[in-house]
């Protein structure tokens, strides 16, 4: 018989389809050596709670040493933990605990861009003549001024001036983060290495950091429109490099690659994670993150949650990306406002609104990936005033804009659209803060968590928490369904109101979800096509009235604010 080498065997690998990924953002979930940050230290402290939420791995952001300009998307050393948060040994040992907890851990990588602090950095500084000069762009003024009309995603030019050589670099994101230049084999080959150190160390996977704009277009010139972030995405050398990463270090390797690729459509998620052309497992596609932000995705402009654009985004991810191919779903991450503050409704439907997104969240083809504190609730902070915050993307744009606007319509818009909503640290209990540390964190915690942390919902049935582990519960018994099964919304054309089927072989489960603050007058017996005629079971809701009323009853009736439910039956 031919022996299969677990390790070498990435053909029949499908393990990332079955898991519910948790995302935990280190600086703000534990502090266990009280220094006011997040450590190792304190997520290791935290296993049993991640073992009893029920989620089988653990996407860090990144924790390599860093001068923090981008809290730690600005790696100065690839191969040594911050001391911030503990060395390498901590995480080894890390490693070893988490996987006898059958947990897995994937760890970020920032591709794109080094910190200026990095040593090839501060080399290539050095001049022209400097071996690592060529690790990244650099561009002569051009009339006395920037090459190009480029614009950094956070704000102001893309080029910073070197008075000593007297060229600029290009840098899509901070200054204090250059961007490499891709297409010196060098580069690629030393994150070759920089991939195969941590895999061989037994990390599971990554999550690969903003890394569809790796490629850069062809010739330096001026963009028509500056503003267009397509302009700045998807050029296919990109794909190109990703594949050669893909084939000499992750597909040796039984682990899961989901790559954060913004302004990606279903059509180039099939081309970039089926076996083709590898690039990654899954992508973290942006589709639904514009349904409350312009297509240019600005983001302190929100508007009202689009939900019928959200039906259109989830019924064509679920209906046409390829067999072979795959995604994540999420509401939220570090780079978004809280998600119950966004898309549900905080003052009146509190507890209804964060159930109704668990169970959205958990039920569509791809990979959930759920934000360390959306299973608690945690909401948008009301910062007191702008030296409470912490972003330099935010404090950019403040700065930007402080000669043009209000200060007080700026501070608002930064309240409800800062990254730093996300960025507060996680609320255990109601002791000093957060029971997070026992000092006075890196950035401020969110005064409610008096009413909402962690303690106070264990024991409470009716919890958002009890919720979530029902739900992810839910997302392994039913994966068959969920990752595989056909997708169909029903009632498509009334507003806010998402109902989908899901079905394969002989199971369906359908969903029914009232996204609005408002009651909806249905007549669900019709509408499903009387569908628990038969011996139909209700496997959770999040209100407590009469289901049996609403679905065998053949008349108009009132489905509340947020309502969400799941029906499954097997013929
Ligand atoms: O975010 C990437 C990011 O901001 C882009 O995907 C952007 O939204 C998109 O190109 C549209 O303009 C990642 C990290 O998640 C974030 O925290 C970092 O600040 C950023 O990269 C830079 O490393
Ligand atoms: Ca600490």
């Amino acid at each position: 018989m031919k022996k299969v080498n677990e390790n070498n065997n990435k053909l029949n690998n499908n393990w990332f389809k079955d898991i519910v990924v948790y995302q935990i953002y280190p600086k703000s979930f534990y502090d266990f050596n009280n220094d006011g940050i997040g450590d190792l230290k304190g997520i290791e402290e935290k296993v049993d709670y991640l073992k009893y939420l029920g989620v089988d791995a653990i996407w860090f952001n990144p924790i390599y040493k860093s001068p923090q300009d981008d809290n730690g998307y600005d790696i100065s050393d690839y191969y040594n933990i911050d001391e911030m948060f503990g060395n390498n040994e901590d995480l080894f040992r890390l490693l070893d605990i988490f996987h006898k907890n059958n947990i897995k851990i994937l760890m970020d990588l920032v591709m794109n861009h080094t910190s200026y602090q990095h040593y090839w950095f501060q080399q290539a500084l050095k001049g022209k003549d400097n071996p690592y000069r060529n690790y990244y762009v650099w561009a002569k003024p051009k009339n006395g001024k920037e090459p190009t009309n480029w614009k950094s995603i956070f704000g102001g030019s893309a080029w910073e001036f070197d008075p000593v050589s007297e060229e600029y670099y290009l840098h899509y994101f901070l200054k204090e983060q250059p961007d490499l230049n891709w297409k010196n084999q060098e580069v690629r080959d030393e994150f070759i290495k920089i991939i195969k150190f941590w895999l061989d160390k037994g990390v599971d996977g990554f999550r690969l950091d903003a890394v569809n704009v790796i490629g850069k277009p062809d010739k330096l010139e001026d963009f028509k429109n500056p503003d267009d972030i397509q302009n700045y995405h998807n050029y296919p050398i990109t794909f190109d490099y990703l594949s050669e990463i893909y084939e000499k270090t992750f597909k040796k390797y039984n682990v899961f690659v989901m790559g954060e690729v913004a302004e990606t459509t279903v059509d180039l998620a099939n081309k970039i994670t089926s076996s083709k052309k590898k690039c990654m497992d899954a992508v973290i596609h942006f589709e639904h993150m514009k349904i409350d932000r312009n297509e240019n995705m600005e983001r302190f402009e929100k508007r009202s949650v689009d939900v019928e654009k959200f039906k259109k985004i989830i019924k064509n991810w679920n209906t046409n990306l390829n067999e072979d191919a795959w995604t994540t779903w999420y509401w939220g991450n570090h780079d978004w406002d809280r998600a119950i503050s966004r898309f549900g409704n905080v003052e009146e439907y509190y507890l209804e609104s964060g159930k109704m997104l668990a169970t959205i969240l958990l039920t569509l083809k791809g990979t959930p990936i759920i934000y360390q504190g959306d299973e608690i609730g945690m909401t948008n902070c009301a910062f007191p005033s702008i030296d409470e915050i912490r972003d330099k993307e935010s404090i950019n744009y403040y700065k930007l804009n402080i000669e043009k606007e209000n200060k007080d319509v700026l501070l608002d818009k930064i309240k409800s659209c800062s990254r730093d909503n996300s960025r507060t640290p996680f609320q255990w209990d109601n002791s000093d803060y957060a029971g997070f540390s026992k000092v006075k964190p890196w950035i401020m915690v969110n005064p409610n968590y008096l009413k909402i942390n962690l303690k106070s919902q264990i024991d409470d049935n009716n919890s958002i928490l009890n919720y979530y582990i029902k739900m992810i519960g839910i997302r392994k018994k039913y994966s068959n369904i969920i990752n595989f099964g056909s997708f169909e919304l029903m009632g498509e054309n009334i507003k806010d109101l998402l109902i989908y089927k899901r079905e394969i072989n002989n199971s369906s489960m359908i969903v029914i979800n009232n996204f609005s603050s408002n009651y909806k007058e249905i007549n669900l017996h019709d509408l499903l096509n009387n569908y628990c005629y038969n011996n139909c079971e209700i496997i959770i809701a999040n209100y407590k009235i009469s289901l049996k009323k609403l679905l065998f009853e053949k008349k108009i009736k009132k489905l509340p604010p947020f309502y969400s439910a799941i029906l499954f039956t097997k013929k």
